[in-house]
């Protein structure tokens, strides 16, 4: 295999030398949150935290952690660090209550985002040969401009088909020959099943790289995804906080997402008794402190995502410490019965089954006051529905699987082709229904 870098020195630099860089731009952005953004000032005057008392990375214990609700507390602009009109870029994520998550960069951010994501797609393996189908929404979401502009300074050929309109999209992908695809996991699914409807095969594209993220996707899913599309398909992660896609990425060996630690200290927590955990190997929640970041600087950001970190070098050269891929969230973590249960769990069993579409739904009902599940699992052939033997054995295959792997009962519900909603963007993989909320 062919290993590629986009700025070789940094992404295979010494340890010793990554944690120099990252104990002085700490120093540094401590000094600057305090100066520049009252609500650091006082978070940190409260914990008694001067840049001085930052002595070694390992002191960073003592920063107190920003969270959502600080961001939406500051709503719009309480945590921008610089004034408005050194802003040149507004983004912000849609959260599934009240007013979205704003975040900003100056000229500089921008500019070091998209050397953050040249470095994740040509660790992915696509070079200046490569038209690139972005079909991420554009707009306020991060993945569609992200992906754009370090595609476009990798000298890619760029295609800002944005999300939606899939029938068009499969068109500009045949006629076009796009031969990397970025977009949701999900997404690229409906998409292989429209493809499919208009009488295409794999063979009438020149697909040869997906560079998917933004959700998660279990390896089940991703072998579903190459095997439909005949493509190679690497995972990227990021969010609107923290910049958005470039914050860490595969390389070609697909052996945890490489952070760009020169401008990112990951810790891993527990969500519970907020210390960072003794070995990062274990899983918990993943922390991040922005080093680079003007306009919108982050301390000890807590992502509520899952994952543990992996600090030995990588097959491909590259230093920077890889996190195991995100299949869960604090917050999507389902108590069931007394069972911690994963959404992402359910995926990889489902995913595996004959007859059934990888699109999925779990509705959360409370009763007696339990929480039950009920697995919505559609068809792929709706001539199955007519016979009835096939079908009790394909739910109680499914049900005996489940309750396998995670102990509990769970309602098994099959239904026709094509019935659950598909997204362009991310998808609705829960509906809770014991507070009427889809997240
Ligand atoms: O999803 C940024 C992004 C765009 C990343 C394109 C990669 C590619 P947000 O919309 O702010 O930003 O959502 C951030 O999405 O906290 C995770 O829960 C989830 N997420 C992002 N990437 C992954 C991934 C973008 N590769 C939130 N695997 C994060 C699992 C992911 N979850």
């Amino acid at each position: 295999m062919i290993v590629n870098y986009w700025q070789k020195d940094i992404e295979t630099m010494k340890r010793a030398d990554i944690e120099a860089i990252q104990l002085a731009k700490l120093k540094k952005l401590v000094d600057y949150c305090y100066n520049n953004v009252p609500f650091y000032k006082k978070k940190l005057d409260d914990a008694k935290v001067t840049a001085d008392k930052i002595k070694e990375l390992s002191d960073i214990k003592y920063i107190p952690y920003t969270t959502k609700e600080d961001i939406r507390d500051n709503y719009p602009y309480g945590l921008f660090a610089v004034p408005r009109n050194k802003v040149v870029r507004i983004h912000a994520s849609s959260g599934t209550t009240g007013k979205p998550t704003v975040v900003g960069y100056t000229a500089n951010d921008v500019n070091l985002w998209t050397d953050l994501v040249s470095r994740i797609v040509v660790s992915a393996g696509a070079t200046q040969d490569d038209v690139a189908q972005v079909s991420f929404g554009y707009g306020l979401f991060t993945g569609a401009l992200g992906l754009h502009y370090g595609l476009e300074r990798i000298g890619a050929t760029v295609i800002p088909a944005s999300s939606g309109n899939t029938e068009k999209q499969i068109m500009l992908m045949e006629d076009l020959g796009t031969t990397t695809l970025i977009s949701t996991p999900s997404y690229s699914l409906y998409m292989a099943e429209v493809a499919k409807e208009m009488g295409k095969t794999k063979d009438n594209f020149k697909l040869r790289l997906g560079l998917f993220g933004s959700e998660g996707c279990t390896e089940e899913m991703r072998d579903k995804l190459e095997e439909t599309w005949g493509l190679f398909v690497t995972d990227n992660y990021g969010m609107s906080e923290l910049t958005g896609p470039g914050v860490s990425g595969e390389c070609i060996y697909r052996c945890g997402l490489h952070i760009a630690e020169d401008h990112y200290i990951p810790e891993i927590i527990s969500s519970k008794t907020l210390d960072v955990l003794d070995d990062p190997s274990q899983e918990g929640e993943l922390v991040f402190t922005t080093l680079s970041k003007e306009a919108f600087p982050l301390l000890r950001y807590r992502t509520k995502d899952i994952s543990s970190l992996d600090y030995e070098p990588c097959k491909c050269g590259r230093t920077h410490v890889r996190m195991k891929k995100v299949t869960a969230r604090a917050d999507d973590m389902l108590k069931i019965k007394g069972v911690n249960v994963f959404p992402s769990q359910i995926e990889s069993i489902l995913v595996k089954m004959p007859h059934i579409s990888p699109n999925y739904q779990l509705v959360i009902t409370t009763k007696n006051y339990m929480d039950s599940i009920e697995v919505r699992v559609e068809l792929t052939d709706s001539s199955l529905l007519e016979k009835y033997s096939e079908l009790e054995n394909l739910e109680k295959t499914i049900y005996n699987k489940i309750k396998t792997v995670l102990g509990i009962d769970v309602k098994i519900t099959l239904l026709q082709p094509k019935s659950i909603e598909r997204t362009a963007g991310k998808a609705k993989r829960i509906v809770d229904m014991r507070d009427k909320k889809t997240i």
